[in-house]
């Protein structure tokens, strides 16, 4: 499984042109209940320690008239998943959702509250017959990621991220199945409501979405206009750092990079995929 690298933006809701998006997750807005008294279509990804609810009644919800909710008792994470096909490559795919904490986490260090991944299959044009990447499980930690936890309001939440290929890659999306989990740990009881799962197609999503940061590459150097005093990281698709910097005024070098790969390069909140060449 390889897993769409996030970049987290939270935006205080721009609503979306009134373009006609397909929803890739199926009864994410948690109206339809299952036989037993599950949200339609989702499954449990670990039941001890954690309570499941359909919540309705005022402030139980953000749409229709049914939120989620789970209620962990224990430290780990606990939460729901979905798979969903349709995904397609050179797409800048958008996921966003409402989140209401009832009772606040323990602790709220980075990778506590709130956590999400969406992995999907991803094969290499150049060579399909090889297994596709493992142990690249990227996931959108709370706080540290743009998820405020605060008691009592709905908050929403939005992330982009693009599927391949990326610029000069060879990697394509598979058949198009994938999977989404929302997960909460150290013991909070969360609201969810309207989960989407969007796409918007592109043009070289990769490039675009490298060229929206303003990073370009040249004989094996990373180019990256900055302000002065951002955290720059560079990390391969195992999920390791190979870099790091601090931005300088106008424009950040990085040099001594892994060559021809697929490296994820972020800036604070924001991220994109490079591949480096001499
Ligand atoms: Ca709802």
């Amino acid at each position: 499984m390889k897993t769409i690298y996030l970049s987290a933006l939270l935006a205080f809701f721009t609503v979306k042109g009134a373009m006609a998006q397909t929803n890739l997750i199926s009864n994410g807005g948690f109206e339809e209940t299952n036989g037993e008294n599950f949200p339609q279509d989702w499954e449990p990804i670990s039941t001890s320690g954690v309570t499941f609810s359909l919540v309705t009644g005022d402030g139980n919800f953000h749409e229709g008239i049914q939120g989620f909710q789970v209620a962990a008792t224990s430290n780990s994470a606990k939460g729901a998943e979905q798979a969903f096909t349709g995904l397609v490559s050179d797409t800048e795919y958008t996921f966003s959702f409402w989140y209401k904490y009832v009772a606040l986490p323990n602790r709220q260090d980075p990778g506590d509250g709130i956590r999400f991944s969406i992995a999907y299959d991803a094969i290499n044009i150049e060579d399909p017959l090889n297994p596709i990447p493992s142990g690249f499980i990227g996931y959108i930690e709370s706080p540290a990621e743009g998820l405020p936890i605060v008691e009592g309001i709905w908050l929403p939440a939005e992330f982009t991220g693009d599927t391949p290929p990326v610029s000069g890659s060879t990697w394509t999306v598979g058949d198009g199945s994938g999977t989404i989990s929302v997960q909460v740990t150290r013991q909070p009881t969360v609201i969810f409501d309207a989960m989407q799962l969007v796409g918007e197609e592109t043009m070289g999503t990769g490039e675009f979405s490298a060229k929206k940061m303003n990073i370009y590459t040249n004989e094996g150097n990373l180019y990256i206009a900055t302000n002065g005093g951002e955290s720059l990281s560079v990390y391969n698709l195992l999920g390791q750092e190979v870099a790091s910097a601090a931005g300088n005024p106008a424009v950040t070098v990085i040099s001594n990079l892994p060559q021809n790969q697929v490296l994820i390069v972020r800036d604070g909140s924001r991220s994109a995929k490079v591949i480096v060449k001499q």
